[in-house]
C-alpha cells in the first residue's frame, strides 16, 4: 500500500492523465510528489533518466508520459509514434527496476488490440488479429510495454502492471483540430461554429464507428485502485462499459455547446477501428466502477474550456 510520505514520480504530468493522476493523488493526501517536465527531464534521453532515478529514488512511478494523439496525428507521425513511445517506457521500466521501484503502473490504449475483434474486447484477445493500420506504431510501442512489464516481472520479480482505458477527454486536452482526439475536435469546431454563426460543422469518416469514451479523472481514480489492489502479470480494462456512433456523439456535443446548424460528415478522412468497446469484467470484479456520465462529463469540460479559450 501507498504510504503518505512514500515518493510518488508521475512521469507526464502536465498532460491530460498525468494532471489528472497528480489532482487524485493530492486529493487523497499524497503530497511527496516527484514532477518533472518534459523541457526538465527528456525521458527519451537513457542518460537523462538513468541519472534521475539514481538520485531520486521513488518509491511508486505512474507512467502517463507518452507520444499521444488521434487518429490524424498517429497515421502522419508513424515514426515519432513509435520511437519516443518505446524509449520514454523503455527507460521509466528499465531504471524503475535498476533502482528498486516498489511499484510501477503502465499506461496503455484500448487500440492494442486487433482491428476486428469479438465485442466487447477481453484482455485475452491481445495479439489474436491484425492491428488498425493508422494507429499501428502507437499499438505496437504499448504492446511492447505492456510486455516489458511482464518480462520484469517473470525475470527480476518486479510488480509493474498495466492498464488499459478506452478513449478519454478531461481538463488539459489537446484542442489542436489537426492533432487532437475527437472529443476536444468537436467541443472546438462546435463551439467556433456557435460563436460565428457558421451554419455546418464538419465530422471527419462516415460518422458510423463507435466508440466508448471515459473521463480522465475516472481514470485517474482507476489507476489508483489498481495500484493498491492488482499485482499480476497481464493488464486491466479500464473503461464505462458504454459506447455510442460518433454521429451520437457529434449530437450530443451540438447540444452541449448550443449549436443549432447543420452536420456534415467528410468521407475522404479515415474512420480508423469500426468498434472498440473494453469488457470491463475483471476490474468491475475487483470492485470498481466509473462515476462520471458522457454527459456530465462534457458538460463540464465544455465549460471550464469554453470560459478559458478565445477565438
Ligand atoms: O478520437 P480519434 O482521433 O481516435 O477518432 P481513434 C475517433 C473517431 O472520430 C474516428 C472521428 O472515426 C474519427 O474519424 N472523428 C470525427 C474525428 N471528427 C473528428 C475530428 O474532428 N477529429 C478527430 N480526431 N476524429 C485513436 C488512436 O484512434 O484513439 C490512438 O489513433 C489512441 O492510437 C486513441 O488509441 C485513444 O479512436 O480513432
Amino acid at each position: 500500500m501507498m504510504q503518505p510520505q512514500d515518493k510518488i514520480y508521475v512521469a507526464g504530468h502536465n498532460g491530460m492523465v498525468g494532471s489528472a493522476i497528480v489532482r487524485k493523488l493530492r486529493q487523497l493526501g499524497f503530497n511527496n510528489l516527484l514532477l518533472r517536465t518534459s523541457k526538465e527531464l527528456d525521458l527519451r534521453n537513457q542518460a537523462l533518466v538513468k541519472e534521475f532515478f539514481a538520485s531520486e529514488k521513488p518509491d511508486y512511478v505512474f507512467g502517463a508520459a507518452a507520444k499521444v494523439g488521434g487518429i490524424l496525428a498517429n497515421d502522419q507521425y508513424r515514426a515519432e509514434f513509435l520511437y519516443d513511445n518505446l524509449m520514454i517506457q523503455s527507460n521509466l521500466i528499465h531504471h524503475s527496476h535498476l533502482n528498486g521501484v516498489k511499484k510501477l503502473l503502465f499506461l496503455g490504449s484500448s487500440c492494442i488490440y486487433p482491428k476486428i475483434a469479438p465485442q466487447p474486447i477481453k484482455e485475452e484477445y491481445l495479439l489474436t488479429g491484425l492491428l488498425e493500420p493508422t494507429n499501428e506504431p502507437y499499438a505496437i510501442a504499448k504492446i511492447a510495454g505492456i510486455k516489458m512489464c511482464d518480462a520484469y516481472r517473470s525475470q527480476y520479480g518486479c510488480n509493474f502492471i498495466s492498464a488499459m482505458p478506452c478513449n478519454l477527454y478531461g481538463p488539459n486536452d489537446n484542442y489542436d483540430l489537426n492533432t487532437s482526439h475527437v472529443i476536444p475536435a468537436l467541443l472546438r469546431k462546435f463551439h467556433e461554429a456557435k460563436v460565428n454563426g457558421s451554419p455546418t460543422v464538419t465530422v471527419w469518416g462516415s460518422g458510423k464507428p463507435l466508440r466508448e469514451f471515459m473521463h480522465v479523472d475516472d481514470l485517474a481514480d482507476a489507476c489508483l485502485f489498481l495500484m493498491e489492489r492488482f499485482d499480476e502479470p497481464g493488464f486491466v480494462n479500464v473503461g464505462t462499459g458504454e459506447e455510442l456512433s460518433i454521429a451520437k456523439l457529434a449530437g450530443l456535443i451540438s447540444r452541449v455547446t448550443g449549436f443549432t446548424g447543420a452536420i456534415e460528415f467528410d468521407s475522404s478522412k479515415p474512420d480508423g477501428t469500426p468498434r472498440k468497446i473494453l469488457d470491463t469484467g475483471r476490474i468491475i470484479q475487483m470492485g470498481w466502477r466509473t462515476q462520471i456520465s458522457l454527459e456530465r462529463g462534457l458538460k463540464t469540460v465544455y465549460g471550464t474550456w469554453s470560459v478559458a479559450t478565445t477565438i
